[in-house]
Formats: C-alpha cells, sequence, structure tokens
C-alpha cells in the first residue's frame, strides 16, 4: 500500500490550504466577523487560542504604546543612521530591532523572571533589591534614562490603570510597585520602566485569565514571548523613522569629531 513520506516539518498556528486561511483554527473571514482585532490575531498566532477580551485590549494596548519614544532612544537612532546610510527599509528595520536587548527594550524577558523568582520565593522588596545588588545584578524592568519619579512615564502609568480597572489580579504589578518604592528611595530615576511594568502586567494577565496551565506560562516566558512583544510593537515605529528620514531626503550623517573623545595612543 501507499507509505505516507513522514513531514520534515510540524506547524500548529496557521492553515493556508484550503479555501480560507485559518489562525489557529478560526477562519479569516471570522477574525474580521469578530472583530478580534491586532490582539485577538497575536492571541490566535502565538498562544493558538482566543483570549478573554480584555487580554486582547492588553496586548493591542501594549502595542500602541511601545510602538516608538522618540528619535532619541537606540533602536530609533541606528534605524534614521542606516536609512541615512542609503540603506533599504528591511535593513534599516532590522538595525534598529537588533539593538533591543537587556538595557534597551529587551528587558522584559529578564524583568519577568527575575520579579516571579523573587515573588515565589517570598522576597521582600527590600531582599530582592539587597540579593540583587549582592550578585552586582541590576533589576530588569527598574530604571530609567529621561524619566524618574518627577518626570513619570505616562506609558507606565496606563498599564498600571488598566490593569487596575480590568485584571482579576495584579499581584505581580503591585509586588513591582513596591520594589520601585525601595529602588526610588535610593535614586529618583530607579523608577518600574515600561519594559518592566509591561512584562508583570502580562504575568497577572496570564494567570488571572485561566487560559495558560503554570507550565505553559513558564515556557512561554522562558521563549521570550515579552521581548516579542515589545519588538512588535517598536516595529510599528521603526519603519516610521525609516519613512520619515526617506520623506525628509536626509543625506548621510557623520558624527562630529567633537562630541567624541579620541584618546589614540595616549595612556589610559
Ligand atoms: N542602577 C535603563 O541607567 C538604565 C539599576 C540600578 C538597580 C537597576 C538602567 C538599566 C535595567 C534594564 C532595563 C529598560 C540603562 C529601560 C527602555 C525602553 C524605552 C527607552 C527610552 C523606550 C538607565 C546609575 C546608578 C548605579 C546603578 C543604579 C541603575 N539601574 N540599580 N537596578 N535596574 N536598567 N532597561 O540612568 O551606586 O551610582 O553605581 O540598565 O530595565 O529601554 O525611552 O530611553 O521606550 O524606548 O544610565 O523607555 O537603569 O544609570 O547605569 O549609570 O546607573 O543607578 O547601579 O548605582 P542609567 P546607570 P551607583 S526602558
Amino acid at each position: 500500500g501507499l507509505v505516507r513520506k513522514p513531514a520534515n516539518f510540524v506547524s500548529t498556528i496557521s492553515d493556508d490550504r484550503g479555501s480560507e486561511l485559518s489562525y489557529a483554527g478560526m477562519p479569516i473571514s471570522e477574525v474580521f466577523q469578530q472583530d478580534i482585532g491586532i490582539g485577538g490575531v497575536v492571541s490566535l498566532l502565538w498562544f493558538r487560542r482566543l483570549l478573554p477580551k480584555y487580554c486582547l485590549e492588553f496586548l493591542e494596548m501594549v502595542i500602541m504604546l511601545t510602538a516608538d519614544h522618540g528619535p532619541a532612544v537606540s533602536g530609533a537612532m541606528n534605524t534614521i543612521i542606516t536609512t541615512r546610510a542609503g540603506k533599504d527599509l528591511i535593513s534599516s528595520l532590522v538595525s534598529g530591532l537588533l539593538t533591543i536587548g537587556p538595557r534597551f527594550g529587551g528587558a522584559l524577558d529578564d524583568s519577568a523572571r527575575e520579579f516571579s523568582n523573587a515573588f515565589s520565593k517570598g522576597w521582600s522588596p527590600r531582599e530582592f533589591v539587597d540579593t540583587m545588588r549582592k550578585q552586582n545584578k541590576l533589576i530588569p524592568g527598574i530604571g530609567h534614562k529621561v524619566k524618574s519619579r518627577n518626570n513619570p512615564d505616562l506609558r507606565v502609568e496606563i498599564v498600571k490603570e488598566f490593569v487596575k480597572k480590568n485584571f482579576p489580579e495584579s499581584k505581580m504589578i503591585n509586588y513591582a510597585i513596591t520594589v520601585e518604592d525601595v529602588t526610588t528611595s535610593k535614586k529618583d530615576n530607579l523608577i518600574l520602566n515600561v519594559d518592566g511594568a509591561v512584562s508583570c502586567a502580562f504575568i497577572d494577565m496570564m494567570h488571572s485569565c485561566g487560559a495558560f496551565s503554570d507550565e505553559e506560562i513558564k515556557e512561554y516566558l522562558a521563549n521570550g514571548v515579552l521581548n516579542g512583544l515589545f519588538t512588535l510593537g517598536r516595529t510599528i515605529g521603526f519603519i516610521g523613522h525609516h519613512l520619515d528620514q526617506k520623506r525628509l531626503k536626509s543625506g548621510l550623517y557623520r558624527h562630529p569629531w567633537d562630541d567624541i573623545t579620541y584618546l589614540v595612543g595616549e595612556k589610559l
């Protein structure tokens, strides 16, 4: 009889073979009939299930509020410089995306891990801060170059407000806020930043919505879903910066000599 050739790939999120494309089993026509939005599409393609409405709104809100933070941040700078060097959209975008990491925009996964670990061990905020200091580690999700207690990051306020209004549970973000009390008592800019607020709120969302087992939550976090969310949002802004520079017909950028300290040949 016929021997079926074993498949080289397994895929579980979408299917384009029939008359209608489907996302996690939901036909594309229904995606629009049910008006599930970008949050719903992320929910289907990343989690293979349609999460409750407030979760979809949360995902969409995060994409909206991480979309851009001006031209001065690392990633936008890289994109702008690459565009001005004459490169195409994809190259400029990728050059910006490659800056997303532990210090800029990509602290979400580490933040989720460290805050969850501290919370599950029952550490007081002070114990958490002291333990991290002893280990010579900065707390991911804490600190900002320009935002501070006196110049609060409104994006973080929006996240906190949303969680308070819509989530059945908010243990992790509440814990993070108490950690922020300890860190800002040392230095005004050691606030809970956008990476930290989103990551802790996201953990609260996953635990409280009833759609995930503890194992699944661990796996999604370990697999980088949170930095993925920031990357998804910020892609909108980086493309915007590329198009902006093209529109402005900006020429090649060269950094001014007087903004570089040259120690060439000097004893350092
Ligand atoms: N100290 C963000 O540093 C920054 C501490 C800390 C304990 C901390 C720093 C940091 C963790 C990574 C993180 C995401 C590099 C930031 C983002 C998106 C963005 C960006 C935008 C957007 C800022 C001065 C003193 C030292 C340090 C202590 C600093 N951070 N202690 N835990 N986390 N955070 N990244 O101001 O005693 O004087 O030696 O790495 O969460 O990327 O808008 O720009 O949307 O695009 O340069 O918002 O906090 O301070 O490193 O000179 O430290 O504070 O130990 O203490 P700064 P440093 P001491 S959101």
